[in-house]
């Protein structure tokens, strides 16, 4: 918990799985928060001057320190409220953990989204190339609850917020089944555990008003 007399703020935006992942784990660590909505494309002046190498979400603010970019975040909140730990202690499974949440956040965005928007190859050959990605990701799950083992971790949050909670709904939005439970039947039982995580339900955009958001980004995409 929070010790007395601590400032904790965030920045955030509500589509953004960076800074969603960020609220799971204060939630829970069960750090109280204040949370800072920013309006993207625009920026704050607060935004700014709190990161000014990135000028992007999430900033968290623990009462004088500033920290951006969510990895670094998730890891600073694990040491500085050592409760409900996120990243597992042995050395070399917290290494895989920061290995995989690397790969969702680099190569399974990478290929998951512009690709299959504005497919160079023909759209058939952009999903299989990121279904080869995430078929990684079903080895790494198979046989485990979550990434974690029976709690969700590091790993869960930076996924669930980008695949599930993000990419998913993006996939729908282009009619696209990416990650069937007949392909998938380990991610897709992830899936479901997920959901059924209060913290993570209380972190998903609303999926209604998120498709709706999605559809404009994919259009203006598309034009682009
Ligand atoms: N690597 C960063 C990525 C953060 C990021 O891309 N944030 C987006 C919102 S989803 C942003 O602030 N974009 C503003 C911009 O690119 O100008 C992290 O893990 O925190």
């Amino acid at each position: 918990m929070a010790k007395k007399e601590e400032c904790v703020k965030l920045l955030g935006f509500w589509i953004s799985p960076f800074s969603r992942r960020v609220e799971m784990a204060l939630k829970l660590k069960g750090v109280p928060y204040e949370y800072l909505e920013e309006d993207l494309p625009k920026k704050t002046p607060l935004l700014l001057e709190l990161n000014p190498v990135h000028k992007k979400v999430p900033v968290l603010v623990h009462n004088d320190k500033i920290l951006s970019e969510s990895h670094v975040i998730l890891e600073y909140i694990d040491q500085t409220w050592s409760n409900n730990p996120i990243l597992p202690q042995d050395p070399y499974e917290k290494a895989m953990a920061r290995f995989w949440a690397k790969f969702v956040d680099e190569q399974i965005l990478a290929a998951g989204f512009m690709p299959l928007i504005k497919p160079k190859k023909g759209i058939e050959v952009a999903i299989e190339e990121t279904r080869e990605l995430i078929m990684f990701l079903e080895k790494e799950v198979t046989g485990k609850d979550f990434f974690g083992g029976e709690t969700i971790g590091f790993l869960d949050m930076v996924a669930g917020t980008m695949i599930p909670f993000c990419l998913v709904r993006a996939w729908e939005c282009m009619g696209i089944d990416m990650i069937s439970e007949e392909k998938f039947p380990g991610l897709s039982r992830w899936i479901k555990k997920l959901n059924e995580v209060e913290i993570v339900r209380e972190c998903i955009p609303p999926k209604e008003k998120h498709i709706e958001r999605m559809n404009k980004i994919i259009e203006k995409s598309k034009s682009s």
